[in-house]
């Protein structure tokens, strides 16, 4: 008798973010208990540009999904979660999502986390528990929600989890964040925080974190509750996004400038300790110029090239940001 090939499963996540890699976790932990113990799973990354966005994407695998990014109408796609407010590249795309009756699609913007929001949905749709993987859900949604007590617990990164999460946002190694995927659903944040190559990528990164810190606080420029700063001419594109508010406490938003070598971006953020409440809607905001997010944060991005328009538009939105602290 010829045995079966394993079922592949691709899971594309959103690159470089703690809620991203914690999502594949989260799902593969259940793919394997409940779908098929064993399922060989490929992992992918993607990440926010501009252009079209899943031109180099290849669904390859015999079941494909996205978790914590946006959707694709590919017919080859077999299961989605998401929980950004901008979730969909178009209203086609929303229309087919609407239209999809496979079960294995979600979307639900007011969960602070994709993690906590797939762990949800299969317990909800398929009776999945998934609380052995407790300690990274929590973590998850408290990072991606930035739920911290304060912009220092944000910047001091004391806890492994908060270490984890600056590894995660600035290794550029694939292969080292995918093997996280597969740690998430094995040890614990700290027995991960001690392996020797987590270490080691630690180290010259939070290094890198405290000169960014020197580096933010002397191109920030705060006035009417906005801290603007454009670091483009700096090589950091992986920096704290906390490190705005830390620095200035008072101020309700931040408007960012940074390039690396795929894009020039516009990061566009609100203090979550701010004295003042938010108004404004960040990713409306950011859609108005082809970017999104969520209400709190967002983001736009825009050809390396482009960084001259980047920089204009950066300053019209801090401009718009003043004026809406100071009314
Ligand atoms: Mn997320």
């Amino acid at each position: 008798m010829r045995l079966r090939n394993a079922m592949k499963m691709k899971v594309f996540f959103h690159d470089n973010c703690f809620d991203g890699l914690a999502s594949a976790a989260v799902f593969s932990n259940f793919c394997r208990s409940a779908i098929d113990p064993k399922v060989e799973f490929f992992y992918e990354g993607l990440a926010h540009r501009a252009g079209q966005l899943f031109l180099d994407v290849r669904f390859d695998g015999d079941q494909n999904a996205i978790v914590d990014f946006k959707y694709s109408s590919d017919p080859r796609l077999t299961w989605w979660f998401d929980h950004h407010q901008s979730a969909f590249l178009s209203s086609e795309d929303e229309a087919h999502f609407r239209a999809d009756r496979s079960g294995r699609k979600f979307h639900d913007a007011s969960y602070r986390s994709c993690t906590k929001f797939i762990a949800e949905k299969v317990r909800e749709c398929f009776g999945f528990d998934s609380s052995r993987l407790a300690e990274l859900i929590r973590w998850a949604d408290l990072i991606d929600g930035a739920q911290f007590a304060d912009a220092q617990a944000a910047v001091e990164l004391r806890e492994p989890a908060m270490k984890l999460m600056m590894v995660i946002e600035g290794v550029r190694a694939s292969t080292h964040l995918h093997a996280l995927v597969t740690e998430f659903q094995q040890k614990s944040l700290a027995e991960i925080m001690e392996l020797d190559w987590v270490q080691a990528a630690f180290r010259p990164l939070y290094q890198r974190h405290l000169e960014s810190i020197e580096i933010i606080r002397g191109k920030a420029d705060c006035s009417d509750g906005t801290v603007y700063f454009d670091v483009s001419g700096n090589d950091l594109e992986g920096y704290n996004k906390f490190i705005p508010y830390y620095l200035y406490p008072q101020a309700t938003y931040c408007v960012g400038v940074s390039l690396s070598s795929f894009r020039a971006k516009i990061s566009v953020g609100s203090n979550p300790w701010s004295p003042r409440p938010r108004t404004q809607n960040l990713a409306a905001l950011c859609e108005r110029y082809g970017g999104g997010g969520h209400p709190v944060v967002g983001a736009i991005s825009f050809m390396p090239e482009d960084l001259p328009k980047a920089r204009s538009i950066a300053q019209e939105i801090t401009r718009e940001l003043r004026s809406a602290c100071s009314q």
